[in-house]
């Protein structure tokens, strides 16, 4: 998938306010349910800020083994760059530290039925203290059975 250059650029020009729709009036804890009804069926997103705020760093329906290079749905700076995660797909998300088609290092998953995780800052990575905010830097997707599940932080 492409990457949306044009809204990261009216978010750069707008601030965060965006793109909070002028209808709602929601509180913030309620932002990543408005991205989850919006976002694509079969697709994950990663964003630049918690609670899906940001602009979305990118979207998937298919895997990025680096999210730091220059191919795929997630480039450049948008690896260590997440705080938030959204999987609307039909199975899990493993998100990994590292990067590579070994598909190696700490990981977390995000499983079809949690929707997403709004803060991940005080989430960390299997086998280690490594943070997942600002640290994801490649994801699969992956059944449930071949990821266990993360206790996410809330
Ligand atoms: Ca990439």
């Amino acid at each position: 998938m492409r990457k949306i250059p044009a809204a990261l650029s009216a978010l750069a020009l707008g601030g965060l306010g965006a793109l909070v729709p002028a209808t709602s009036a929601q509180a913030d804890n309620w932002a990543c349910n408005d991205n989850y009804t919006a976002a694509a069926y079969g697709y994950m997103y990663a964003y630049n800020d918690i609670e899906c705020h940001g602009g979305a760093l990118g979207y998937s329906k298919s895997w990025d083994s680096d999210w730091g290079n220059s191919s795929g749905p997630f480039q450049g700076t948008d690896t260590n760059k997440a705080s938030s995660i959204l999987n609307k797909g039909s199975i899990a998300v493993k998100f990994f530290n590292g990067t590579g088609q070994d598909w190696g290092g700490g990981y977390v998953c995000l499983s079809k039925n949690e929707l997403y995780a709004s803060n991940i800052a005080d989430d960390y990575f299997t086998g280690g203290n490594i943070q997942v905010t600002d640290n994801i830097s490649s994801h699969k997707w992956v059944t449930n059975n071949r990821c266990s599940p993360t206790s996410w932080a809330t």
